[in-house]
């Protein structure tokens, strides 16, 4: 018997691994949230922010597109940044679609010579993002976007704010527009492939990044040790682990003030993010220059790229 011949033409699902790339403290994480709809990686006001790929998925009608958050690229030395920026290297040679996050501005075009030549590189078709539009007169918007659209390499220039969200539907749109017909890579109920565990250590140490300076959050490193449920309450064991006795002290604050606020908006995060009430126990450790050494940064969860 002849097959029954179906018809109604079902368009195809489409789908794409998209990866923000750009120097540090652009907004490539706080954009990724947007995208996504939920804060899946943490964001602060300074450089290297981002340690390790991040996974965000947007589900779309009939696609799903998975965007990877990038640790900034950036010319790294310690053990630590370099471990990072291979991350990134790897992301922009895994995507079908590059987006290279800049900051809109005058000026900003020749700090981006660096980086610029790394994400040339990838085969991958490439989007040029202008981010912070709020913060900038639109004639140094202009000024930027005639610089950078002299560059062939790139086939969309789309100026943001990743922060207002200004600009952001629109260059959703123009990337779902170029996603190849794929399976979804996710479940609908999926917005990120890391672990409830690594999600509540990434939103203490994001705490960290906001409150503390100098070397101090560069030389944290979070890990979640344990999570036990009690009376339907979760209790998550959490380490901040530091280099220097002198770093723990600042994390502890006088009379534990400041670890106490760390706790208690990190929880206020983690009980947002994961719908979860949880009671949060916060420890500091000494690991003497952890990020120095290649086992204890893979420990840490940095591994070698
Ligand atoms: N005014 C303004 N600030 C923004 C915008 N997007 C991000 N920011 C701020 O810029 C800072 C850095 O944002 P992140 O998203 O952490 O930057 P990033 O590129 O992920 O940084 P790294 O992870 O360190 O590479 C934060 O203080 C954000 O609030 C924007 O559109 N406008
Ligand atoms: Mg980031």
């Amino acid at each position: 018997m002849a097959p029954e011949l179906n018809t109604r033409m079902e368009p195809e699902f489409r789908s794409g691994i998209v990866c923000l790339v750009g120097r540090p403290n652009v907004g490539k994480s706080t954009l990724l949230n947007r995208l996504v709809g939920k804060p899946v990686s943490i964001t602060a006001n300074k450089p290297q922010t981002t340690r390790n790929r991040i996974m965000g998925v947007r589900h779309g009608d009939g696609c799903q597109v998975v965007f990877v958050d990038t640790p900034g690229l950036h010319q790294a030395f310690s053990p630590l940044n370099r471990r990072m920026v291979g991350y990134a290297l790897q992301a922009l040679d895994d995507a079908d679609l590059v987006v290279m996050v800049a900051e809109a501005g005058v000026g900003a075009a020749e700090e981006e010579g660096w980086v610029l030549e790394r994400v040339l590189k990838a085969a991958a078709p490439k989007f040029l993002v202008l981010n912070k539009i709020d913060r900038v007169p639109e004639a140094a918007v202009l000024e930027s976007l005639r610089r950078f659209g002299a560059m062939e390499a790139f086939s969309e220039w789309i100026p943001i704010s990743a922060l207002t969200g200004r600009g952001v539907e629109r260059l959703a749109g123009l990337i779902e527009s170029r996603l190849q017909p794929g399976p979804p890579f996710f479940e609908r109920d999926q917005i990120t492939d890391q672990s409830e565990a690594s999600l509540m250590a990434e939103l203490v140490r994001q705490e960290v990044f906001r409150r503390t300076r100098q070397e101090v959050p560069y030389k944290t490193a979070v890990r979640v040790e344990k999570i036990e449920e009690k009376k339907g309450r979760l209790i998550v064991h959490a380490v901040i682990v530091v280099e220097r006795a002198t770093q723990k002290g600042i994390l502890i604050g006088k009379g534990g003030k400041m670890l106490k606020s760390i706790g208690s908006e990190a929880r206020k995060q983690i009980e947002r993010l994961l719908g979860i009430p949880i009671y949060l126990a916060l420890h500091v450790r000494v690991v003497s220059s952890w990020s120095e050494k290649a086992g204890t940064l893979t420990e840490m969860g940095y591994p070698e790229p």
